[in-house]
């Protein structure tokens, strides 16, 4: 025991040193050996001092006699082995190993040494470093030019054993665990454990893993990192290595020869990314997967979309020659484009084993990692499409750059999708092309954790961190990652810790600001040249074999090229699959009514209104649903919450899915939709939506509280909704004005991706507005940015005839603030039923989810003749609610006509009825964008006395004026009916927040608002120029 404490610091840098001769502890340039301050080692342990004894002879343990063991023994020990050798089942595990080891099964022995249990421990501990640190020795950075801390308990002096302990043999036991400490060896020397420690531990690859709270995992990880000699791949494998790092690496020089001062963000410094991903996919199509989405920014995407998708490479010479705008042809939308590493593509891809593998590589921005939720939801819609329940066959794959994968918000809020039950994909493979800069931000600069992946230690996820230059390494590190995927379904990360070579792009100059890294990078040999060495060195491969792929890769690099000049763009591809049919926006498609038949709405009017009998719901909720079922039973009184309801149903019935997501939607943040209710007894939940067939699939109707997360989940549902057309995606915010955390989704996706990226999505965003007095964060959706990013024309009509109208394909997104709960129904119904999709944003309601005139009758839901809201089509979604009151088709009489949009009618009528204002017309715009241009007209025409009035709610800066202004003089303009100085503006003065936090300046602003809209006397408000 005393001999323990003699571990001095002369012993302990006398172990180092010949260990470091020895190699096993090779040190890299620049490590250095810190003390661990928040370990809980007591210092004093390891102290040798006046009371140290005398270093004892070192026996070796395979050696053991029974006379070793007479030394002095715990009490507990002799109590343990004593019940051990009445029933060795008596006691743990771990110790009948021990004593079966070290004592044998004869009953005779007294006791075991003191000694030997510290050293056993010590050794535990010491191996425990290794699983926890070695990472932090491993050899990660190929530049070698990393300064990092080698903690202090990866060094056995710091245990108290010296140099002479190296041969001595120790007890290790037999654990539980998996990996090393399973192997029933359980007496090594301690050359043999730091060995076998240093190489599993602190090679080319470092593991993190012990974050991860599940043992079976760890043990799972630990059989695959401890093992003995994991198996060197075979020559014919080395063959396929080899032959796809030259062709990542040829793909890049080539690029960089024909198009000089192009912008490529090349994989150089990082080549060895693309023969991982494929081994990784490879790997995974052996396991199971059959689809793999894949997302990524810009470094190397050019060369994993020709490398690795297998976007044809003449395609991607072409579009290099700047020929990607396809000739202008009838019905071949081509939108604006965008730059050539934003694109996306799917291909099918043959794997090594034999099999195929889809990837589809989805479109993406400049903004960095927005695509991650994207991809996630993607992945997602395509489970349910294909019924993988286990989650095995369709994986989503994420490339990261080292900067972005710390610094963006979105990585942790796609992170935290992962587990969700409702957003789980069964794991997400990481891979982060870690660099080591951030365009020209140093880490140090960018971020505060050690690693840039340390954000993904809060999913208990394992981190694989591999040296880019050891391209078996990351081969290796990839495929691991691939049979955790499939073992665990969770996430896991690969990092791969390279460089690049040259600047952020190819005609940036890093000597500007990294001048040391690039002095190193400037004579560091590439991975292809590191990789070809060595294989020519241990006669793996030959020259010629070298040569013969290096030549086969050149031609037929030369031969696409050649090719690419002829190059003519295809048919897009954006209709594959499940949007085959579907019109482009330069193509008429039909419009159809969303009226249901009248006994439809009825049976699932009553399915979605009755409870389960037995279900015990909360009193007020059962009274709302016997309040449901009453709307149904007499056609009358229908609130928003059952429109809604009755929009979703009759598009479940009608084959389609639907799921609607975002925070609290299950309830309603206002406690009106009531979609999922829990019995108050048993806690259990049920969904009328999810029972309205017989044997609906659990997932045909999902309704989903989501994480407290706008970009995230936002992103998520959009890319959901781009898998499939048949299926009415939503994401509801909070309050409206949440959704601006989620902006980037709406600027580079929602409005623009069409256009970009030829893809279409149907996804519905419900974003509650209205101004009730409730302070400036809660009032406002800010109509006006959605509208300001609607490209409608404001000073051309477009062709508004029925039976030729385009208007809305042709336009990015719609935007509505609809007051009924029947138009609510149409609009919801209307996403599915054209042969196009479109963005819709909706401007929801709060106060009218309970307000006694937002009622509908069934009747306007249906589509029979007769019955409101049936006109020569049928029943339709109506884009402008005309004023109530009868009015002919020529009103004289009529000296006002107020437009209005959203629930600032129901106010404006409330006034006129006070008022007795008969000769105020009141119109409801329901549809903002794109502009009903025809039934402005068509109101205009109706009055032709009336003074035009645009009333709103909002700030005159806010709200839909600026963006209604332009249209209605341009409408104005075809009928006569004067310019743009003749509309008069009613709503809030200019102002920089949104709303008053004083309710009562709320209440008087409201009221005269109202009493303006219906004075007796002309309106006087400057007119616009
Ligand atoms: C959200 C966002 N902010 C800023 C940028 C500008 N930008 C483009 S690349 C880049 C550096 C990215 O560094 P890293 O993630 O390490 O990737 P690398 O280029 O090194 O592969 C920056 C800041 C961007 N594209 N997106
Ligand atoms: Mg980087």
């Amino acid at each position: 025991m005393a001999w323990i404490r003699a571990g001095s610091c002369l012993r302990k840098l006398a172990i180092r040193k010949t260990l470091q001769q020895g190699r096993s502890y090779a040190a890299r340039t620049g490590h250095s050996v810190f003390p661990l301050q928040n370990q809980r080692f007591h210092s004093s342990v390891f102290k040798s001092g006046p009371e140290s004894g005398p270093v004892p002879r070192s026996v070796p343990l395979s050696r053991l006699s029974d006379s070793f063991l007479d030394g002095t023994s715990s009490v507990y020990l002799e109590e343990l082995q004593r019940a051990w050798e009445t029933d060795p089942n008596s006691v743990d595990e771990s110790w009948d190993n021990f004593f079966r080891n070290f004592v044998g099964p004869a009953a005779s022995s007294p006791g075991l040494s003191g000694q030997t249990i510290q050293e056993s421990m010590k050794l535990l501990l010491l191996v425990r470093a290794y699983q926890f640190h070695g990472h932090m020795k491993a050899k990660l950075d190929p530049l070698g030019i990393e300064q990092r801390l080698i903690p202090e308990d990866l060094d056995p002096g710091f245990y108290g054993f010296g140099e002479s302990d190296l041969d001595r043999e120790f007890f290790l036991g037999v654990w539980r665990m998996s990996g090393f400490l399973s192997e029933n060896r359980p007496v090594q020397t301690l050359r043999a454990i730091t060995t076998r420690l240093e190489q599993a531990y602190c090679g080319s690859i470092g593991y993190e893993y012990m974050h991860i709270a599940n043992r079976d995992r760890c043990n799972w990880l630990r059989d695959k990192i401890e093992t003995p000699s994991p198996t060197p791949y075979s020559s014919e494998r080395r063959q396929v290595i080899l032959s796809r790092l030259i062709w990542s690496t040829q793909f890049e020089n080539f690029l960089a020869t024909k198009w000089t001062a192009a912008k490529r963000f090349g994989l150089e410094g990082g080549e060895t990314l693309i023969p991982g991903m494929k081994e990784m996919f490879d790997r995974s199509a052996d396991l199971g997967v059959e689809n793999i989405v894949i997302g990524m920014s810009h470094r190397g995407r050019l060369n994993v979309l020709g490398n690795v998708v297998r976007k044809p490479l003449r395609q991607i010479f072409s579009e290099f020659s700047g020929g990607t705008k396809p000739i202008d042809e009838a019905g071949l939308y081509t939108g604006t484009g965008d730059v050539k590493y934003h694109l996306g593509t799917s291909y099918d891809r043959p794997t090594r084993g034999g099999k195929h593998i889809h990837l589809s590589l989805v479109a993406n921005p400049s903004h960095l990692e927005a695509v991650d939720p994207v991809v996630i939801g993607k992945t997602r819609a395509k489970q349910y499409y294909s019924n993988d329940v286990d989650r095995t066959k369709n994986m989503g794959i994420l490339i990261h750059g080292d900067g972005s994968f710390a610094g963006q918000g979105v990585v942790y809020e796609t992170l935290h999708l992962s587990g969700l039950p409702n957003y789980t994909t069964g794991g997400t493979i990481h891979i982060v092309v870690n660099n080591q800069v951030a365009f020209t931000t140093d880490p140090k600069s960018g971020r505060s954790s050690q690693y840039c992946t340390d954000v993904a230690k809060a999913l208990d996820a394992p981190i694989f961190h591999v040296n880019g230059d050891d391209v078996e390494a990351v081969v290796h590190a990839c495929e691991l990652a691939a049979e955790w995927r499939q073992t665990f379904h969770s996430d896991v990360v690969v990092d791969i810790t390279c460089y690049r070579r040259f600047g952020h792009n190819e005609i940036d100059e890093p000597f500007f600001t990294q001048p040391k890294m690039y002095k190193v990078i400037k004579s560091h040999p590439n991975a292809l040249e590191i990789y070809q060495k060595q294989l020519l060195e241990t006669g793996q491969v030959t020259k010629e074999d070298i040569d013969r792929i290096q030549n086969k890769v050149l031609s037929i690099l030369n031969e696409e090229f050649v090719a690419s000049k002829d190059y003519t763009t295809q048919k897009r591809d954006w209709l594959s699959n499940y949007w085959a049919g579907f019109k482009s926006p330069e193509q008429l498609s039909r419009i159809r009514n969303t009226g249901v038949q009248p006994e439809i709405l009825k049976n699932v009017g009553k399915t979605i209104t009755t409870l389960p009998e037995n279900f015990n719901p909360h009193r007020a909720v059962k009274k709302i649903f016997a309040d449901r079922l009453k709307m149904i039973e007499t056609g009358e009184g229908v609130d928003w919450a059952v429109a809604e309801a009755l929009a979703f149903a009759t598009l479940l019935v009608e084959g389609n899915h639907v799921r609607l997501s975002g925070q609290d939607v299950e309830r309603g943040t206002f406690s009106h939709r009531h979609s999922v209710i829990h019995d108050q007894e048993t806690g259990e939940r049920y969904c009328p939506l999810a029972h309205v067939m017989k044997n609906q699939h659990p997932e045909m109707f999902t309704v989903s509280n989501s994480s407290l997360s706008e970009f995230g989940v936002l992103g998520f549902e959009l890319g959901y909704s781009m898998e499939n057309p048949n299926s009415l995606v939503l994401w509801e915010a909070q309050f409206g004005d949440f959704s601006n955390g989620a902006q980037v989704m709406f600027d580079q996706f929602l409005s623009s991706g069409e256009a970009k990226w030829l893809r279409q999505t149907g996804l519905v965003v419900l974003l509650p507005h209205g101004y009730d007095g409730q302070g400036p964060e809660h009032s406002s959706a800010r109509l006006e940015r959605f509208l300001q990013m609607s490209d409608d024309n404001p000073v051309v009509i477009p062709e508004m005839d029925p039976t030729l109208r385009t208007q809305i394909q042709a336009c990015n997104w719609q935007v509505v603030n609809v007051t009924t709960p029947s138009n609510y129904f149409h609009v919801l119904r209307r996403q599915l039923h054209r042969e196009f999709r479109k963005p819709l944003i909706v401007m929801s309601p709060k106060n009218l989810l309970r307000h006694k005139e937002c009622k509908s009758n069934l009747s306007e839901f249906d589509d029979e003749k007769g019955h409101p809201g049936y006109d020569k089509q049928g029943t339709k979604f109506k884009r402008l609610i005309k004023d109530y009151n009868r009015h002919s088709d020529l009103e004289e009489g009529i000296r006002r006509l107020v437009l209005c949009s959203g629930k600032v009618y129901y106010e404006l009528d409330e006034q006129r009825k006070s008022v007795d204002g008969k000769d105020v017309a009141i119109c409801r715009v329901e549809q903002l964008s794109p502009f009903p241009y025809d039934l402005i007209q068509r109101e205009l025409k109706r009055y032709p006395n009336a003074e035009i009035v645009w009333c709103q709610e909002e700030p005159m800066n806010m709200g839909a004026f600026a963006y209604i202004a332009p249209r209605l003089a341009t409408a104005m303009k075809a009928v006569d009916r004067g310019s743009i100085q003749d509309i008069k503006y009613v709503g809030r003065a200019p102002s920089a927040a949104t709303a008053t936090g004083f309710y009562g300046v709320h209440v008087k602003e409201h009221s005269e608002i109202v009493q303006k809209a219906m004075q007796p006397e002309p309106i006087t408000t400057p007119a616009l120029a």
